[in-house]
């Protein structure tokens, strides 16, 4: 079975958000189209404490994209973001949620930053994602949200890892910076992840098991 993951389309991620992803609302109408060629779709939630150390508000003289240690990684940091429980952390509003099976949130613990699905920054802790998948009989994840270059790709490339198949739909994920996305899409293309238009790489409708 094949699962759609639907990462951190929140409203910090979108045009005149807190951290604004370029075109990042382009891809809802994608994503509430694809959903239901799925027999499972999930969610992601970046979800941090206010003081959330990846916040160069934490840290006095930082700027946001000036990069610093914590607890021994290398840490971008970013204007506060997706603070829990606020607005900015909320699904974006065009996003049809109803198809979504649960909503895995990530990011919650001060000290790390967690931008794969699967695991915190520092491999620490799991979210409980791959075991739920598999538990559910997924073998295949198609990648998907906000941004290409952080979370989807760290999520895709853990997936992989993982033991997934894993496909990563261009079309309905976008970057923060293209040049980064384009690194790091080489990486996963060496890793065995597939990169393509959701019209070829989605399950077509006809492909649903029968209910
Ligand atoms: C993300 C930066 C910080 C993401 C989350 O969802 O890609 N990027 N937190
Ligand atoms: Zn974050």
């Amino acid at each position: 079975m094949t699962a759609l993951i639907i990462v951190d389309v929140q409203r910090d991620f979108l045009p005149g958000g807190a951290l604004p992803v370029p075109e990042g609302d382009a891809i809802i109408p994608v994503l509430n189209r694809i959903q239901t060629r799925y027999p499972l779709v999930a969610l992601t939630q970046d979800w941090h404490p206010p003081d959330h150390l990846s916040f160069a508000s934490q840290h006095p003289g930082k700027q946001p994209l000036d990069r610093i240690e914590l607890d021994s990684l290398e840490q971008v940091l970013w204007p506060d973001h997706c603070v829990w429980d606020t607005p900015g952390a909320a699904l974006a509003d065009g996003l049809n949620t109803g198809p979504a099976a649960a909503i895995f949130r990530k990011g919650m613990d001060r000290r790390v930053d967690s931008y794969s699905a699967f695991f915190d920054n520092g491999r620490r802790r799991q979210t409980g994602l791959a075991d739920w998948l598999r538990g559910l009989g997924v073998s295949e994840v198609h990648v998907a949200g906000l941004a290409a270059d952080y979370c989807v790709a760290c999520t895709a490339r853990d997936a992989a890892e993982l033991g997934f198949q894993v496909a990563l739909l261009e079309d309905a994920t976008r970057p923060i910076s293209a040049e980064g996305f384009a690194r790091i899409a080489a990486e996963l293309r060496q890793r065995g992840v597939r990169i393509g238009p959701s019209e070829t790489l989605a399950p077509h409708a006809d492909d649903r098991p029968s209910r």
